[in-house]
């Protein structure tokens, strides 16, 4: 595994649960994390359970005691060291979005097609039992015709302006703000629930331009020092969508939702129904059906931790939820069992390349300020 901080220890935490509750054609075996501060990096292996450390990501994914590279670095990092991995002949995990750009998810995807190694893209939130149902639900169709597919990612993390000037915050290194770290997740929930954008037309502000340079730096935040930078990413980006099935999208992602913390949610509806979902709230999903009696009809919320749910079964018995750190461990068990036996796995790079896609289709809309077909990017 690569990096070690908020993404590294979810990774983590993930490879060490996943044989305990789910049965697995082979033993995972957590053999190396790396990270480029030597007393950090030693320190997260003792405490998340790995075998080594390195500090060298070269030297690691080098090694022939390893299988599959795990990718937690910042976005910039990506595409080097999952090159390097393929070259390696090893199977890559890695964290969203898959690349700085589109033209480097391709060569990512390029690269491990050519190789024949087994990709994945951590879109995590697919694997939560709620997000299951919403999808069986569609594709039994008890929905019917979808119409509108609604889309929310707020945070409120940036709200103060002295916030300091953390990695996600530079483009060169996290590609864009808002936009690919949190849209980058209601897309791919999009395509997954409804599936494919034909055309898009986006609107992106940021809200503070210059913030304090941080002494040191962490995943979200980092201390401010007196000196200030520039903001090189967007803060909140929202756009308009069309799918190819005719659906009508709409989605927002922003870090300036004062009091929301991590508000992951869709709504969707259709000609038979409605679902919506909140990851914040993430064991419910509330349902309406339009063939309910109308003395009856309403939205009701189902509490998705049946044994007859997808994954929920794995856990506890019903009514005993489980959190967000579980739909780690659910994308970690999938891709296990694709390395182990070739079942089949997505999100896969192809779709870390199709959502990157929509991204980029987003910014070009935003530059030109008219609608852009996702197939011209
Ligand atoms: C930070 O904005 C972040 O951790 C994202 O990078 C994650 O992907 C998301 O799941 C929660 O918020």
């Amino acid at each position: 595994m690569v990096g070690y901080k908020f993404m590294g220890k979810a990774h983590s935490h993930a490879y060490k649960d996943v044989g305990m509750f789910f049965d697995l054609n082979a033993d995972v075996v957590m053999k190396a994390i790396c990270g480029r501060d030597e007393n950090g990096v030693k320190a997260a292996a003792d405490k998340f359970g790995w075998e080594s450390y390195e500090t060298d990501w070269r030297k690691m994914v080098a090694r022939d005691d390893i299988d599959m590279v795990d990718i937690n670095a910042p976005s910039d990092a990506h595409k080097e060291i999952a090159l390097a991995a393929i070259a390696a002949g090893k199977h890559v995990f890695c964290e969203k979005p898959l690349a700085l750009n589109l033209s480097d998810a391709r060569e990512m995807l390029d690269a491990a097609e050519k190789a024949g190694v087994k990709h994945g893209v951590c879109f995590n939130y697919r694997f939560l039992p709620a997000v299951q149902l919403a999808k069986q639900i569609i594709e039994e169709g008890r929905l019917g015709e979808i119409h509108h597919y609604r889309a929310t990612y707020l945070q409120d993390w940036l709200v103060d302006p002295n916030s300091p000037l953390a990695w996600r915050l530079k483009k060169e290194v996290a590609g864009s703000g808002a936009h690919g770290d949190l849209n980058a997740h209601c897309i791919d929930l999009a395509r997954f629930l409804v599936g494919e954008f034909d055309r898009v037309i986006g609107h992106s502000r940021t809200f503070v331009k210059e913030r304090p340079i941080p002494a040191s730096s962490s995943g979200l935040s980092g201390n401010g020092g007196s000196e200030k930078g520039e903001v090189t990413v967007d803060d909140a980006t929202a756009f308009l969508a069309e799918f190819k099935n005719g659906a009508m999208g709409t989605f927002i992602a922003t870090r300036f939702a004062t009091g929301r913390k991590n508000g992951n949610t869709f709504e969707i509806h259709g000609s038979k129904g409605s679902i919506r979902w909140d990851l914040e709230n993430l064991n419910n999903l509330e349902v309406y059906f339009r063939e309910d009696e109308p003395n009856l009809a309403g939205f009701r919320t189902i509490s998705v931790t049946d044994s007859s749910h997808k994954y929920a079964g794995n856990w506890w018995p019903a009514g005993h939820i489980i959190g967000y750190e579980h739909g780690f461990v659910h994308i970690v068990y999938e891709f296990v069992q694709h390395m182990t036996g070739g079942s089949g796995f997505a999100p896969s790079f192809r779709d870390g390349v199709k959502c990157q896609e929509v991204l980029e289709a987003v910014d070009l809309s935003i530059e030109r300020g008219s609608w852009v077909g996702v197939d011209e990017v």
